[in-house]
């Protein structure tokens, strides 16, 4: 099933210049770039978009983290690109993902874990709202 997910290659992986080596891991895995652009949260849009989180003890962290720089966000396509996405990403601890997995390579720590994707069909289509437009996804 053709599926879109919501990627975000997170402030400290932008900062460190991987932004052509993580897409690529994901363009290798088969998923297709359908929308991009490198945007800013602010600490608000940060605490909305992670509001499923604002109970747990890292929540004001991660929100500073998040809006400590510029993030590239994408809409990235195709089948079971919601699970695909997350196995090309690995575990949330870096420590724990797998051997070649994005985080493995790159993630520094639990929260400076180099990219975000969503977790399920809803919470895509919603995360893909929270950046996008309609007419800013190009399927061919
Ligand atoms: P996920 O990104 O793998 O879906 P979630 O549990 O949804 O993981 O957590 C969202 C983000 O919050 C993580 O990607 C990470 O940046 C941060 N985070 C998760 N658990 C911890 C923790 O125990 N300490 C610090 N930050 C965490
Ligand atoms: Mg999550």
């Amino acid at each position: 099933m053709v599926e879109r997910t919501l990627s975000i290659i997170k402030p400290d992986a932008v900062a460190r210049g991987l932004l052509g080596d993580i897409l690529k891991k994901f363009q290798s895995g088969g998923l297709k770039v359908v929308a991009t652009k490198l945007t800013r949260l602010t600490p608000e849009r940060a605490r909305e978009f992670y509001a499923v989180h604002k109970e747990r003890p890292f929540f004001g962290g991660l929100c500073e983290y998040m809006s400590s720089g510029p993030i590239l966000v994408s809409v990235l396509e195709g089948d079971n690109a919601i699970t695909k996405h997350r196995e090309i990403m690995g575990a949330t601890d870096p420590a724990k993902a797998a051997p070649g997995t994005i985080r493995r390579e790159w993630g520094k720590d639990v929260e400076k874990n180099a990219v975000h994707g969503s977790d399920g069909p809803e919470t895509a289509a919603a995360e893909i709202k929270f950046f996008f437009k309609p007419d800013e996804i190009h399927s061919s």
